[in-house]
Parts: structure tokens; C-alpha cells; sequence
């Protein structure tokens, strides 16, 4: 249809032409006599007349549509129980809590200069706990839920712990990162003790013994009474560094000792003050530099604070980028030596993190980490938001290493020391 024919029906002329289709010569018929009327009424011309109606079409359409959308919006308010809908858990990340340190920061931190390492002392106090205390057991539940379920499982139809049913119980730990090589080594265990088992619960009890026998690792470094003790807490990126130093920090301030806190990692953008925030709740100094500095210098300006402050404890937060960068070994390596020529001994733990819902590849950031720089100890974090806990029976099996701590949660109080036995009862 010629749209001009359209716009002179309405607008030019009072005769339809012969073109238009039978809708628009109806709505002509039906409309004309109405706007004869109102012309004689008022004296108006039809070229203003001819508007009324297309107008009020167009009002009435957006009354419509607005109505709609208001039935729209109280509806689906309606389906969300009236509860505003807010991110999930998962979603509040360490961004988060640097976002949070900031507003801490301007309110009671005036912190940080290039030169000067600033430092900050905040307020002695007891650290309350955030949540519920988390214990190992309850930490561990999803990796016991995994290994017990199917135990159980395997006995359920009766009879002895056969070959079948041992290579059910290899794949099974085999799924649960207990590793190849020390799942194997457990099956063999189980074998020589085949006679010992008759059902399920002496498989678990007999499990529970060698697990125990392995992840047993003695500590071979006698915790130094050196004054300060210097912890170098190192691992790759997003493990669980800073959180584990937060946790320790505020066992020890509680404990009574004196911590200082030395934020190395200058590589992550806004690290040093998500720490300064874990030192403000937990009652530690910090010395911190600006992002981007060398951290070389800003563990050798934690040294002299170290000294000079006298404090029982330092813990160093190092940069976690991918540890297949070489210089990232080159970096600790140097931080390790500035603070072992400050301090002579020192650092007495290179404490090595490790996120535990990383299964394997773990187990391999601790090789690597071992054989560039030197591990002393463990701090295994996040078995509570895994099924692979058995990954601690692979470090300990695999490196020798002992596992000082275990990270159950996001919470200051989420960090227990390791105990063989109690991992082992709390496993099956
Ligand atoms: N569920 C759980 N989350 C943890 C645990 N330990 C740390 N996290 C979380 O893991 C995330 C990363 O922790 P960070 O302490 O920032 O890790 P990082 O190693 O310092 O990371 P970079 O500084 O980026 O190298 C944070 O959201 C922590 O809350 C734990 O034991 N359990
Ligand atoms: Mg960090």
C-alpha cells in the first residue's frame, strides 16, 4: 500500500481512495461521521480534526504497554517470595575483601609511602570468631562422604575383600587424588592384611591405620625459640596465602606474641591491603610498600622492623604468580636471602600452600617449589570445599613434607594443625 494514500485519507481528503485496503475504508467509514461532528462543533479543519484518532490509538497503546509491564514486575516479585535477589556466596571473593579494606584504610590506617616503609599498629584485642567453629571433621565431610558411601558400598553384598573389590577400592582413592603411587601402596597394604577384613567397617578401621602410618610425617625441625621467628609463607597465586597468614597471625596474637606482618606480595594489585586488613582484625603490625615495589626491599625493611620492635613472630606474604615462571623462584630466592642476612636462621619455616581442590597439580607445585627454594611445611587449604581431601595422604606419601595446617573454611578460626590421627578418624 502507497503509504501517501494512507496519510491523505486522514489528512487531505474526505473521499477514500479506490487504493486503500478495505481495513483503513473501514476505519474511515467508522470515523468520519465522528469527525464531522466535532468540525461543526468547532469550526476545526479536517488536517487537524484527522489527528484525533491516531493520537488517542497511539495514547491507549502506551497505557497498555505500561500497564503490562507493571503486571510483569509484580509478578516475578511475586515468584522471588519478595526477597531482593543478591549474589551467591561463591561470588565474595578476596576482591571482596580488598574492597572492604579500602573503607578500614581511610578510616584508621594512614598507611604506606614509597621510601619509608609505613607501618601500622592495630589495637591489641581478642579476635572474635566469625562463624561457627569448623572442625576437621565436619571440614573434611565431603572426602569422608565420598570413601565411606562406597566402602560400604562394596561390602553390601557380603563376602571377603577379593581382587575385584580391592580394584573398586583403588579407583576409589585413586578419585578421591589419594594419587596413583600411594593408592597402590595402600592396596598392597590391604593385602597383606586381606585376612584382617570381613566387612566394611574393619576395611575403614584397617584404612584408618595406614593412612594414619603415612600422613604420620614428624616434623623433623624443632620449632625454633629464635627471637623473632620468621615464616616465609609462599605458594601460587589464589591458594590461600594471605588468608593462612591472617589465620596464623591471629592464633599467635592470641597465644600473646608480638606479630609483624611484611606484605612482599607488591605484585598483586591491592595485596597489601587486603593484609592490612587481616592485621587490623587480628591485632599484627605491618609493613607494607606501595603495589609494584621491589619486595626484596620491603622484606628487608621488615627485617630491621622485625628487630627493632622486638616482636616474637614475622610472617612474609609472598607473590603467587605461576610458578612456571622462573623468576618468580628468583624472587623468593632473593627475599630469602635478605631476610637470612638480616636475621642469620632465618626464614626458620618456608611454609608452602597449597589449595587442596587442586588435587595433583598440588602435588606438583610442591615439587617444584621443594626442589627451587625449599619447603619446610605445609598449610593445605580449602578441604572444606572438596571431595579430593586425599591428596594430604599423596603430599605425605610423595615429598615427605610435613603438613603443619589444614584450612577448613574462609574464617579466622578455619585453621587447625595438622594432626596424623585425628585426619586419619576423621577421613572413614
Ligand atoms: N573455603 C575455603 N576458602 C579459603 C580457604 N583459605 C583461603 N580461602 C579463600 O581462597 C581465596 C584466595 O585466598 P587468598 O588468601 O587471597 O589467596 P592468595 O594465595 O593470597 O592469593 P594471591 O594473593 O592472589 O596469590 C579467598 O577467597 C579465601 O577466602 C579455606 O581453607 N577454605
Ligand atoms: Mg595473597
Amino acid at each position: 500500500m502507497n503509504l501517501h494514500i494512507l496519510f491523505s485519507l486522514f489528512f487531505q481528503t474526505r473521499t477514500p481512495s479506490a487504493e486503500l485496503p478495505a481495513f483503513f475504508r473501514r476505519i474511515f467509514e467508522l470515523t468520519d461521521p465522528w469527525l464531522v461532528r466535532i468540525e461543526a462543533l468547532t469550526g476545526l479543519e479536517r488536517s487537524v480534526t484527522a489527528w484525533i484518532f491516531p493520537l488517542s490509538a497511539v495514547f491507549l497503546i502506551a497505557i497498555a504497554l505500561l500497564l503490562a509491564a507493571t503486571l510483569v514486575r509484580s509478578a516475578r516479585r511475586k515468584l522471588s517470595g519478595g526477597v531482593k535477589i543478591v549474589e551467591p556466596l561463591e561470588k565474595i571473593s578476596a576482591e571482596t575483601e580488598v574492597e572492604a579494606c579500602e573503607e578500614v584504610k581511610t578510616e584508621a590506617q594512614p598507611l604506606t609511602a614509597d621510601e619509608t616503609p609505613a607501618t601500622h599498629t592495630a589495637p591489641v584485642e581478642e579476635p572474635k570468631p566469625a562463624g561457627i567453629l569448623r572442625s576437621i571433621r565436619s571440614g573434611l565431610e565431603k572426602t569422608r562422604k565420598a570413601l565411606t558411601e562406597k566402602m560400604d558400598h562394596l561390602f553390601s553384598g557380603g563376602g571377603q575383600l577379593d581382587d575385584e573389590k580391592l580394584e573398586d577400592l583403588e579407583e576409589m582413592l585413586i578419585t578421591a587424588d589419594v594419587g596413583v603411587e600411594t593408592s597402590m601402596n595402600l592396596i598392597e597394604s590391604l593385602k597383606d592384611r586381606r585376612s584382617e577384613i570381613g566387612g566394611s567397617e574393619d576395611l575403614k578401621r584397617i584404612i584408618r591405620e595406614e593412612i594414619f602410618r603415612i600422613v604420620d610425617v614428624k616434623n623433623t625441625e624443632a620449632k625454633t625459640q629464635e627471637k623473632p621467628r620468621v615464616i616465609m609463607v609462599i605458594g601460587v597465586n589464589g591458594v590461600g596465602k594471605t588468608t593462612t597468614i591472617g589465620k596464623l597471625s591471629a592464633r599467635f596474637v592470641r597465644e600473646g606474641k608480638k606479630v609483624l606482618i611484611v606484605a612482599a606480595d607488591t605484585f598483586r594489585a591491592a595485596a597489601s591491603e587486603q593484609l592490612a586488613v587481616w592485621a587490623e582484625r587480628c591485632g599484627a603490625d605491618i609493613v607494607r610498600h606501595k603495589d609494584n615495589s621491589d619486595p626484596a626491599s620491603v622484606a628487608f625493611d621488615g627485617m630491621e622492623a622485625a628487630v627493632s620492635r622486638a616482636v616474637d613472630i614475622v610472617m612474609i606474604d609472598t607473590a603467587g604468580r605461576l610458578h612456571t615462571k622462573k623468576n618468580l623462584m628468583e624472587e623468593l630466592k632473593k627475599i630469602q636471602r635478605i631476610v637470612s642476612s638480616k636475621i642469620p636462621g632465618a626464614p626458620h619455616e618456608t611454609l608452602m600452600v597449597l589449595d587442596a581442590t587442586t588435587g595433583q597439580n598440588a602435588l606438583q607445585q610442591a615439587k617444584l617449589f621443594n626442589e627451587a627454594i625449599g619447603v619446610t611445611n605445609i598449610a593445605l587449604t580449602k578441604l572444606d570445599g572438596t571431595a579430593k581431601g586425599g591428596i594430604v595422604i599423596g603430599i605425605s606419601h610423595s615429598l615427605g613434607i610435613p603438613i603443619s595446617y589444614i584450612g577448613v573454611g574462609e574464617q579466622i578460626d578455619d585453621l587447625k594443625d595438622f594432626e596424623a590421627r585425628e585426619f586419619a578418624d576423621a577421613l572413614v
